[in-house]
């Protein structure tokens, strides 16, 4: 058995377009999701969020499951082309929904967690390039200017951007997410300009002077491990973890960029020039809690005609659905990494969980002891770093629903809560129950 602190935050989260649906409704424009995602061939199947878990209808319904598991905390995206459907043009219909959300949560004592961008930019940006625009930050600070005007006091925790990493490499070098391009130049600029649009919003925030609020960033982090202990398999590890992990933690808590992965860069990016000086000072702003999503690790050889001088080798841990190893104690080696080489500010896992082959059984429940397991044994290595003093505040499930998993689709089952996707019916999973009785506890038992 372990016990977690009283007041720790144990939450789920989702987001925007994996979840909402009605696409065309009170004004919303398309995001570049919804282009990407109508793109042939683009996403599994051809799946798209137009539908998704139609949570913009029964938002009530799910907050009556939150409410039901007893969560503490709700992590959810706002849709930035609700709000600004068009540049420079506000719509108050869009935000009302969220209004409506939030009053919703709080009535039913849950604390709302907002995260402005989790990738749904809107197409109108996107028809001018995007992340690759410096004008983008401001159409960005317009953005959050707007939420924290509106909403800003109510939220107590406010994550400018959620995984960076995604929305810039994922999106821009390797192609596989939203707007699908494949170029490392490009993908380092959309990291460039996100990470700075999240300092000014942070400045921004400060400078508003907001009650009662924090305001923090949500990095998906993964730590690398050299295949083998030699010298060239450690090389490729240590390129493996700047490409991830440091690109995006240095600049935040140490204002630079890491120089072993420039000089690896500059080969095929060419000069930084979309770097100025001020830059790096305006990304490290302090902020007051760190967000990390955690759910695999990498291991890596070496291979010298690679980007990164290596590639990813197969672990021989368990995998989930999405072919991710289960690696719980690397989540407790990347928080004592976190805590000794980067910051003891508050840090909330805002992202864990799995995907695995869900099925209804006769009974008409659904057995996913994989996922207990699995989250069990992340729950336990979080709670070592919090009794070894490690600065551990919440803990927020990947996801609530089954819903839109990007490329995947509606192919991969996150959720703790069974989604069918043509009845639009919801069955809490035998990892909600379990989820509850951890909360109303606020212990594991092994
Ligand atoms: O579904 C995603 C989420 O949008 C961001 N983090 C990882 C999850 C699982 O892939």
């Amino acid at each position: 058995m372990a016990n977690f602190p009283k007041d720790f935050l144990f939450g789920t989260a989702t987001s925007s377009y994996q979840i909402e649906g009605a696409a065309n409704e009170d004004g919303r424009t398309p995001s570049i999701w919804d282009t990407f995602s109508k793109t042939s061939g683009m996403t599994y199947n051809g799946d798209t969020g137009d539908i998704a878990c139609d949570h913009y209808h029964r938002y009530k319904e799910d907050i009556g499951i939150l409410k039901e598991i007893g969560v503490k905390a709700y992590r959810f995206s706002i849709a930035w082309p609700r709000i600004f459907p068009e540049k420079g043009r506000f719509n108050p219909k869009g935000m009302d929904f969220y209004k409506k959300l939030i009053e919703e949560l709080l009535k039913n004592d849950i604390i709302p967690v907002v995260t402005i961008y989790h990738w749904d930019l809107p197409q109108w940006a996107g028809d001018m390039d995007g992340w690759l625009n410096s004008e983008c930050i401001n159409w960005y600070l317009e953005y959050s200017s707007k939420l924290f005007e509106e909403i800003g006091d109510i939220i107590p925790m406010w994550i400018t951007h959620n995984e960076p990493w995604c929305a810039s490499i994922l999106s821009y070098g390797i192609g596989e997410h939203a707007p699908g391009h494949k170029d490392y130049r490009e993908a380092l600029i959309a990291a460039h300009h996100i990470l700075l649009s999240h300092g000014k919003a942070v400045k921004v925030f400060r400078d508003m002077n907001i009650k009662n609020s924090q305001i923090g960033i949500a990095l998906n982090l993964t730590p690398a491990y050299p295949a083998t202990e030699t010298k060239e398999d450690n090389l490729a590890a240590k390129y493996a973890d700047g490409f991830t992990n440091r690109w995006f933690l240095d600049p935040i808590f140490k204002g630079n960029y890491p120089v072993d992965m420039i000089e690896l860069f500059k080969k095929e990016i060419g000069e930084f020039d979309f770097i100025n000086e001020k830059d790096l000072s305006i990304i490290s702003q302090p902020i007051d809690f760190l967000g990390i999503n955690f759910y695999s690790r990498s291991i890596v050889k070496y291979k010298e005609d690679t980007l990164l001088k290596g590639i990813g080798v197969e672990g021989t841990g368990k995998k989930t659905d999405m072919g991710w190893e289960i690696s719980p104690e690397s989540l407790y080696d990347l928080l004592k990494r976190l805590d000794k080489e980067y910051t003891r500010i508050p840090i909330y896992i805002t992202e864990n969980g799995a995907a695995f082959k869900d099925i209804i059984t006769e009974d008409g429940k659904v057995h996913d002891q994989e996922r207990i397991e699995y989250i069990k044994e992340h729950l336990k290595y979080a709670n070592k770093f919090i009794k070894e003093g490690g600065n551990l505040k919440g803990y927020f499930l990947w996801s609530l629903l089954d819903n839109f998993e990007w490329a995947y689709g509606y192919s991969k089952r996150f959720g703790i809560v069974y989604v069918d996707f043509e009845t639009q019916k919801r069955i809490l999973k035998d990892s909600a129950i379990w989820y509850k009785e951890v909360i109303n506890r606020a212990s594991i038992v092994f």
